[in-house]
């Protein structure tokens, strides 16, 4: 059996069902969106598409109306999927899809995809909710994650395996805010209009933290070089500082490399030819006579 599930809590807790009721045997591809449309535009041959717009000619089980929509208007959607927009989570719909009965670990795998698709998640599953972020690109970890919610359910905020995991990205993360106040030390005074590049100093779920600590030190305009993904090695995100967001337009920008965005924050994937000397020849277009600019490397000097 083959599903395509979606990277999140509630596309995790329905591999976690699927592993519970076939065993660790199933072949479980976890997907963006984006991924998923991908992938049914190859035909990839899947049995199950959960959370997600269906995949192919598998059974979709979802709640996202847009998704319900979409089969409805290509006729695309069968009497053997179960599409419900008023469902909770997918997780819930596949919980009955399955037919589980007096499991109570099914039942604690139901509610947490429940919890995690309403934003109510609880204070105690944040640990969890931090890891899961830190690795959604990882797809032997979300792997690993969805094996253990099937045989743990709720104990697995009680782990060894999680306590461990969760130490690991508080100390990524504590990493990441020493780099950036060692930098700004050095730099106390910034100019008002900034390119900095945090690839190899920081990790690129964790960039975007420079944001509010180098407005606070006089960058008005940040335009902010990390890595997104290895399909995205260079990604620039604009952002504008809240009291000036009427006065620019970082938008404009972001769409000259091919992106796009809002006036205050934007967002490009350019081409490593374009840094730093392309980018700043654009950032002087939307710049006032009196700001300044200057490219910076978020090395520890
Ligand atoms: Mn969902």
């Amino acid at each position: 059996m083959r599903i395509v599930t979606h990277t999140d809590f509630d596309g995790i807790c329905c591999a976690a069902l699927f592993i519970r009721k076939f065993g660790s045997s199933i072949d479980i591809t976890f997907a963006t969106i984006k991924q998923a449309q991908q992938l049914s535009e190859e035909n990839f041959p899947a049995d199950y598409t959960c959370d997600l717009p269906k995949v192919s000619h598998s059974v979709n089980i979802d709640h996202h109306k847009t998704n319900y929509d979409n089969l409805t208007e290509t006729n695309r959607l069968t009497e053997r999927d179960v599409v419900l927009p008023r469902a909770a989570s997918a997780t819930e719909l596949v919980f009955d899809h399955l037919a589980f009965s007096n499991d109570p670990i099914a039942e604690e795998i139901k509610e947490l995809g429940h919890l995690a698709d309403t934003a109510l998640l609880p204070v105690e599953y944040k640990p969890l909710d931090i890891v899961l972020n830190m690795n959604v690109e990882d797809s032997s970890f979300l792997r690993e994650l969805s094996e253990k919610l099937a045989s743990l359910g709720k104990s697995i905020l009680q782990t060894q395996w999680l306590e461990n995991r969760h130490e690991k990205v508080v100390s990524i993360h504590q990493k990441t805010q020493n780099v950036i106040t060692n930098f700004l030390e050095h730099h106390p005074i910034l100019p008002r209009v900034v390119l900095i590049d945090s690839r190899n100093y920081i990790p690129g779920k964790l960039a975007k933290e420079v944001f509010k600590p180098f407005f606070h030190n006089g960058a008005i305009i940040i335009a902010l070089i990390y890595e997104k993904s290895v399909s995205e090695p260079i990604r620039i995100s604009f952002r504008v500082t809240k009291v000036e967001q009427s006065n620019y337009d970082v938008s404009i920008v972001a769409k000259h490399f091919g992106g796009g965005g809002h006036r205050m924050a934007a967002a490009c994937t350019p081409n490593a030819v374009d840094i730093p000397h392309e980018v700043i020849k654009q950032l002087k277009k939307i710049m006032k006579p009196i700001d300044t600019i200057e490219f910076f490397i978020l090395d520890n000097n």
